[in-house]
């Protein structure tokens, strides 16, 4: 029995008009390498070089890239780079979680890594001896007078830089502990995230070389557009100004001038401002006080927006009628530290949440059903009108007046000639006239002053 949910590069470029009909510019698809055993998330690599033979060939990766490429559409794939699968423990805690330790403390070394598999016939033979990874290898070589490179941030922008001495340098893993405390600026980038994930000791040069070799090459052999970045917060921040510029000269050697790259991010404006090398906010883009140095990641999903939208969208509850309101403000923390005029997420398209139920035992890939034909029409709206974007005038939020619970009213759209109004109602069975003041200029008329949205048992007026 596995726990995979399958899927495959040729099933997704067979499904590429599909994907593209609805607005789509760009596909994300998930990590690509080899995976530890029954990983059904494929965030748990083994080795950066060789393809999940589940998801199909080099060959197919390169026909669907090609496809995208075809269709004016991009092809993103999903990075991991702070952590592998699951193959060492801590000494002593085979089955238990490992306190954090930090170089010695109180008579506590760093931990010793040892092997999970007992079997030595299942490793591999390396440069480095018996391994349990081809191309990253554990150390237990206790170095005194080694320290941690560069500046460790935590949660709040925070930083801390290493006063003491001694690891294991020479291992290409982090001998921590789990990572337990998220609070903490060393744990939460040296520790073993979720107990299970083994972790790179990505701001040593060493692995950082490594790893940029990698990631280059999957650009070049498969033409890639992007990368996805998987948990940046628990990476140090120095491995990001040596990767990501990289990557970008390496994809612009190749032609690749624009080469994205965006992380996600649960965090507060001010660390995900100091992870991607801008400011805390809009006004401060641009200007250099702000930014720490390389620009590193060129944006990022702030998860709440989704929580935000799948509330407001799904639940139709006028308790979670904010949540449009909170995704919009959300949204305009992603913006494109080169490019702030082209960077927008799109919310994931996984949520049908009108088709949901009706989904279920239908036909999911009908490009002629109600749905697919509202988020086609939303997205082309989106795009018509929002493409110029991240200027304070987009950012208005209104409400109707008077104010009426289940009503949500803001505008959009980023000069005063093209506002578009957008009401969303969370009451679907009473009938309501709201007025909506505007804020368009004088003399502009709008293309309608009354709105009848039937079945939706919603009246507008506009003056
Ligand atoms: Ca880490």
């Amino acid at each position: 029995m596995t726990f995979r949910h399958g899927g495959d590069f040729v099933g997704l470029m067979n499904k590429l008009p599909y994907i593209k009909g609805l607005g789509c510019q760009a596909v994300w698809i998930s990590p690509i390498f080899q995976n530890g055993f029954n990983f059904y998330h494929q965030y748990a690599q083994i080795d950066f070089t060789l393809l999940d033979q589940r998801m199909g060939t080099l060959q197919e990766l390169r026909n669907l890239v090609t496809a995208a490429h075809d269709l004016g559409m991009y092809v993103i794939v999903d990075v991991v780079m702070n952590h592998m699968a699951n193959e060492f423990f801590f000494e002593g805690h085979e089955y238990t979680q490992a306190p954090f330790r930090f170089h010695e403390e109180q008579g506590l070394r760093e931990y010793l890594l040892q092997v999970r598999k007992k079997d030595a016939t299942l490793l591999h033979d390396t440069p480095a001896g018996k391994q349990p990874y081809q191309d990253f290898y554990y150390d237990n070589t206790w170095v005194p007078s080694a320290k941690y490179n560069g500046t460790l941030y935590g949660q709040y922008g925070e930083w801390v830089t290493d006063a003491g001495s001694g690891t294991y340098d020479l291992s290409d893993f982090h001998h921590n502990g789990d990572l337990v405390d998220y609070f903490d600026p060393w744990e939460i980038n040296f520790g073993k995230i979720y107990g299970t994930m083994d972790d790179l000791r990505l701001e040593h040069w060493r692995v950082q070389e490594k790893y940029i070799a990698m990631t280059k090459a999957l650009i070049e052999s498969c033409d890639v557009d992007g990368y996805r970045v998987d948990t940046p917060m628990q990476v140090p921040l120095n491995f990001f100004k040596a990767w990501a510029p990289a990557m970008r000269d390496h994809a612009a050697s190749l032609g690749k001038e624009r080469f994205g790259i965006f992380g996600e991010f649960y965090v507060t404006p001010s660390r995900y401002a100091t992870m991607t090398g801008r400011g805390r906010d809009n006004t401060m883009y641009g200007q250099d006080v702000y930014i720490d140095g390389i620009a590193t990641l060129k944006g990022g999903i702030v998860y709440p927006y989704y929580w935000y939208i799948f509330t407001a969208m799904v639940y139709k509850d006028s308790q979670y009628a904010d949540g449009l309101v909170l995704a919009y403000r959300e949204e305009n923390k992603m913006i494109d530290i080169f490019d702030p005029t082209t960077n927008r997420q799109l919310a994931y398209a996984e949520y049908d949440w009108k088709g949901r139920d009706e989904n279920v035992s239908g036909d999911n890939f009908d490009m002629t059903s109600e749905t697919y034909r509202y988020i086609a029409r939303l997205n082309a709206l989106r795009r018509w009108y929002f493409g110029d974007f991240g200027r304070a005038e987009c950012d208005a939020v209104s409400a109707p007046n008077p104010q009426i619970p289940g009503i949500l009213v803001f505008e959009r759209g980023c000069t005063s000639l093209t506002k578009v109004l957008v009401i969303a109602s969370f009451e679907t069975v009473q009938n309501k006239t709201v007025r909506v003041p505007v804020s368009w200029v004088p003399g502009l008329r709008a293309l309608a002053r009354t709105f009848q949205v039937k079945g939706e048992g919603l009246s507008v007026k506009i003056w």
